[in-house]
């Protein structure tokens, strides 16, 4: 009897040990990172790059006040970009490398971040899931 509850405890500490691995397999949404104002207004953050994602990946900023972003890139070879098309950022971030931007968005809505990396004919670094978006209340 005993020995069949020692057994029913091992395969239920397998069943767990199987759904935690699966749940690590599956990418976590992050929520959404609402980035603080400043004492002197500027709207501070830091975004790590890594490939291929940048975390937190889903910012949100105030309008009309500026925005100063640490990019932080923690790769050891690959070079990534920070682009948000329509606010006209486009940095660089070389491999192992921190960049800092500032820019003031002036309208409201959600734009793409993306890196438009990429090493021909792979797919882009976009297109391996590195974007994000700036929402901009
Ligand atoms: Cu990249």
């Amino acid at each position: 009897m005993r020995a069949c509850n020692l057994m029913g405890a091992i395969g239920l500490l397998i069943t767990l040990q199987i759904a935690v691995v699966q749940a690590a397999d599956v990418a976590q949404p992050v929520p959404p990172f609402a980035v603080p104002l400043a004492a002197d207004g500027v709207q501070r953050a830091t975004i790590t790059l890594d490939s291929y994602s940048y975390t937190p990946n889903h910012v949100i900023v105030e309008a009309g006040k500026p925005v100063e972003l640490t990019l932080t890139s923690v790769t050891t070879i690959t070079p990534h970009n920070f682009i948000i098309k329509e606010l006209s950022v486009e940095q660089d971030v070389s491999a192992g490398k921190t960049v800092v931007i500032k820019f003031t968005p002036t309208q409201t809505g959600t734009f793409p971040i993306y890196c438009d990396k990429r090493l021909w004919p792979l797919p882009s670094h976009r297109d391996k899931g590195m974007e994000g978006k700036l929402e901009v209340k």
